[in-house]
């Protein structure tokens, strides 16, 4: 396999993270196969100006040809949700390896079918979970793994944004249950509930409350990502802004608590997690990206504290290929992490990780959430 040709749906906040990881991925990686930008495709006027000003070889406005491209071996959908299975199905079954952003679907039944579609398939899926490929959590993650933090007791993960604090910011896709599924709770959500399941084990049942603070915004005249300029007309916002709920794991004793919100105020993309175990504690918060916090009950009586590890040495995960120690990575560089994984797995026909499983499994944990804000009970998530 001499190339492997990427066709990408989205050219927005995602589609931008995207073409950055496949541009900059032979700066710092080299995964033995060339990847080429072969076509980017997106709904919206100005895929062409991106296109030819992003190095994409083609553009097109209609994700078919894409799928029906014999030139194109990974379909990348960074476009929002609702469109997520029609794409992925198509593409898994015209052979194509599928890159899938988060949530994997609008709602369970369509994620069901997306996993066994790829499946029949036999093609390598991943879904977009790029806080694993943050250092410090990938750090955190080995350190759990090599029992330095013992038995866990408590994961608290909580994400919080603020750009919702605005009433007059617009009713944008992220809003609308129709395009995105969930609000905050599968937004930021699903990769709250990712991190648990790969910093501890599979969750067993949950408790869940949710809010939506405001419920008519201007809807949206133009939109990219969490910008947007507001139009003349109103809307009804019909999912959550804010969700909260209590887990516990399958077959441990750890306790678990999930908050997301875009009230955050004052926060911009603080995704912060702390494991707290016999041993030990971990924490990580999104806007000191670069460091971990460490706790080991091991160390000297006189030292006792949390340590700040600097998660830039070349025995950090993914450290060795960027910059000197010490010169640090940022948000989209975790897409170039992701992408050398991805690529890699194709290369070497092996599943790549977190896959369409990972993400139908975090989508069993939303749905079973969103129940629970309904029912107002405890709700169990399915075993399998
Ligand atoms: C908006 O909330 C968003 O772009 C999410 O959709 C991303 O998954 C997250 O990484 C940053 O914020």
């Amino acid at each position: 396999m001499k190339a492997i040709r990427v066709g990408l749906i989205g050219h927005k906040f995602m589609g931008r993270a995207h073409t950055h990881a496949y541009t900059d991925l032979p700066l710092f990686f080299d995964p033995g196969v060339e990847v080429v930008k072969q076509v980017l495709c997106s709904n919206e006027p100005g895929v062409e100006a991106a296109a030819r000003r992003w190095g994409w070889e083609n553009w097109t406005l209609d994700w078919k040809k894409v799928v029906a491209d014999p030139e194109v071996d990974l379909v990348d959908i960074a476009a929002p949700s609702a469109i997520h299975a029609e794409v992925a199905i198509a593409a898994a079954r015209a052979g194509k390896h599928v890159f899938c952003e988060k949530p994997l679907a609008l709602n369970l039944a369509d994620a069901e079918k997306m996993v066994e579609e790829a499946k029949k398939a036999g093609v390598v899926t991943m879904i977009g979970f790029n806080y694993r490929r943050v250092p410090a959590l990938a750090l955190a993650r080995q350190l759990i793994q090599e029992g330095e933090i013992g038995d866990i007791f408590h994961f608290r993960g909580c994400y919080q944004q603020g750009w919702l604090v605005d009433p007059g910011f617009p009713l944008a896709w992220r809003l609308r249950k129709a395009a995105a599924g969930y609000g905050s709770h599968g937004d930021l959500g699903a990769h709250v509930v990712d991190l648990a399941r790969f910093l501890v084990g599979e969750l067993q049942e949950v408790c869940c409350f949710q809010e939506t603070f405001i419920r008519q915004r201007p809807k949206p005249e133009f939109e990219d990502g969490l910008v947007a300029k507001a139009g003349k007309e109103m809307g009804e916002v019909d999912v959550d802004d804010a969700s909260a709920f209590l887990a516990r794991f399958r077959g441990r004793k750890t306790m678990g608590y999930f908050e997301v919100t875009r009230y955050g105020n004052g926060h911009r993309n603080q995704n912060r997690i702390e494991i707290n175990g016999s041993k030990g504690s971990l924490i990580f918060d999104m806007e000191k990206m670069n460091e971990l916090e460490v706790y080991l009950g091991s160390d000297p009586a006189n030292l006792q504290g949390f340590r700040r590890v600097q998660v830039g040495e070349g025995v950090h995960p993914y450290m060795a290929n960027w910059f000197p120690a010490g010169h640090i990575i940022g948000y989209g560089d975790t897409f170039v992490n992701q992408a050398f994984d991805l690529i890699t797995a194709i290369k070497e026909g092996k599943a790549a990780s977190p896959d369409f499983l990972d993400g139908l499994k975090c989508q069993q944990v939303l749905e079973a959430a969103d129940r629970s804000a309904h029912s107002r009970q405890w709700e169990t998530v399915p075993a399998k």
